[in-house]
């Protein structure tokens, strides 16, 4: 009895407390299925790594994760060549849980080794992401520490619950540099975020560098959308008072910095939707374009100005494509078909938001074009809820809701066959305040504060009646830019609510309870801090 620490006389069976719950493991988004052992598999000088199939990809990401903070050399090897004790991963079908085979993957931890195993390249890289979240919190350092590198003995099997898990980030109105999207990736990429959606135009900037085309007979000068609203961003709302603590950032991207986010976005498993916002929104390209300003364009001079077209203010709905000049079609089609080109991904997204200075017919005319064209260019259209009013292309198109019942989008679910984003403002909008400490941002879409809670409580299969799951293509968090400056800023507003939208979109439904999503957060602080994610320290969450 001595060697268990307690007498016979000490060992009372009825009045001993319960014993603790077992604590959480800091996953987010929570798995599908896990399994603990007591115990540990823990990492020494002779661990490597073993690529199986497809898995090389997976096996450089995570030997590139762990080689700075645990300073072995994890060499990554052929299988059955890493040696007695190694992390094995493969990528085989029949290797992925059944009917998961896109994105799923099993985990084991055991004494003899870690196995993980998936069917593709993007499942091994969704189970990395979660050995990654087992190991200390010490990983995410880029020097060398001196600590026991153990994983806990686990039995994971796991999927996503929906294909789309997106972070929306608006370089419009106040831009980020490469490296700034880079360090958003790698924020979002740990959450098994795999779609990010570039907002690159609006009123107030054009972040995209596009070429004047060799045939160009209507003599647009697509150099002047950059060199000319490139140069701009949002500043003063319209009233005149700054927006934000500092003045919105400027900057464009040529079309080489776009394909080096696409490249590392990828390697990160995110794959991105870029954003070319009209018939409204348009801003900064009829400032840009002389072609594009004739009788029924818009915007209108706002009060105190004498010329037009305005930039920099905050104001929404103000500007508009004309319907009935030529040259609108001539740069929807010319700016589409540079965009896809820049797209190895399936998505394209027009916009289609607040036109509110447009007539809906001559709406319905510019959208139905651009999405055709879109259709033609090979790729499948996004549109927010607003485009679900026009004719989009049968079983081909995507509705982003951020706002209102759902009706028009559910109609365009029933008869033309489309899927849906849900970024519903009251749940997915980040730049709202989420306490009264953020001295930025909004509190309308909850009449409130929108909390952590908030962002975690809902349910995207009954988000709009009649809208069924398989109709759900996935979730976003949409991050506008009108009052943040900065990944420092971006990231104070998106984390941790960012964590809420990535499990609503991985995790069943019936996986998810809130208490212990607020356990598994605070758990998730010192990796947050040792990774540099700037988050906010929300006054629910017991941060440890
Ligand atoms: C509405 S959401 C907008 C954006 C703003 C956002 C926040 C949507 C499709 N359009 O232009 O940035 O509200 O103010």
């Amino acid at each position: 009895w001595s060697t268990w620490g307690y007498s016979v006389s000490e060992f009372r069976v009825y009045d001993q407390p319960l014993p603790e719950p077992q604590p959480q493991l800091p996953l987010v988004p929570a798995p599908v299925s896990l399994e603990r052992a007591e115990g540990a598999f823990v990492l020494a000088d002779d661990i490597g790594i073993e690529a199986s199939g497809d898995a090389l990809d997976a096996a450089e990401y995570l030997a590139e994760l762990m080689r700075p903070s645990t300073g072995l050399a994890l060499p990554i090897a052929a299988p059955g060549e890493a040696g007695e004790r190694a992390i094995e991963i493969s990528v085989a079908p029949g290797n992925a849980p059944a009917g998961h085979e896109a994105e799923g993957y099993t985990l084991d931890v055991t004494a003899a080794g870690i196995e993980l195993a998936a069917d593709t390249p993007a499942g091994a890289l969704n189970g990395v992401q979660t050995l990654r979240q087992l190991l200390p919190a010490w990983v995410e350092s880029d020097q060398v520490t001196d600590i026991e590198w153990s994983v806990p003995f686990v039995a994971i099997s796991d999927y996503p619950r929906f294909e789309h898990r997106g972070l929306m980030v608006d370089t419009a109105r106040s831009f980020y540099t490469v490296d700034e999207v880079k360090r958003l990736i790698d924020s979002a990429a740990p959450l098994k975020l795999n779609r990010l959606h570039l907002h690159l135009t609006d009123d107030q900037g054009w972040r995209i560098a596009m070429d004047v085309p060799a045939e160009n007979p209507s003599g647009i000068d697509y150099d002047a959308l950059t060199t000319i609203s490139g140069a701009t961003a949002m500043t003063y709302s319209p009233t005149g008072t700054l927006m934000g603590t500092e003045l919105g950032h400027t900057g464009f991207y040529t079309k080489e910095d776009y394909r080096e986010i696409v490249e590392y976005a990828g390697e990160n498993g995110m794959t991105v939707i870029p954003e070319i916002d009209l018939p409204g929104h348009t801003n900064a390209a009829l400032h840009a374009i002389p072609q594009l300003n004739s009788a029924g364009s818009n915007p209108k001079p706002l009060p105190g100005e004498t010329t037009a077209p305005h930039q920099g203010t905050g104001q929404v709905g103000i500007s508009t494509f004309d319907a009935d000049n030529e040259h609108t079609y001539t740069f929807i089609t010319e700016v589409l078909r540079q965009v896809a080109e820049l797209t190895p991904g399936e998505y394209l997204h027009i916009g289609g938001d607040e036109a509110h200075t447009t007539s809906h017919e001559d709406y319905v005319e510019m959208v139905d074009f651009a999405t055709a064209t879109v259709a033609d260019l090979g790729k499948t259209v996004v549109g927010w809820n607003e485009y679900a009013s026009t004719n989009l292309p049968q079983d081909a198109a995507v509705v982003q809701l951020w706002t209102g019942n759902g009706a028009s989008t559910r109609d365009a679910v029933d008869t033309r066959g489309a899927k849906v984003i849900l970024s519903p403002a009251n749940k997915t909008y980040m730049p709202q305040k989420q306490d009264s400490r953020q001295p930025l941002g909004g509190t309308w879409a909850c009449g409130g504060p929108c909390t952590l809670e908030n962002a975690y409580n809902w349910n995207p299969a009954t988000q709009i009646p009649g809208v069924a799951e398989e109709s759900i293509l996935g979730v976003e968090a949409a991050f506008w830019g009108e009052f943040i400056r900065g990944v420092d800023q971006a990231q104070f507003y998106t984390f941790p609510r960012l964590l809420a939208t990535a499990e609503a979109g991985w995790t069943p439904q019936d996986g998810k309870v809130l208490a212990e999503f607020i356990d598994r957060v605070g758990q998730l602080g010192p990796r947050m801090t040792a990774q540099g994610v700037n988050f906010f320290p929300t006054s629910t969450v017991d941060w440890r």
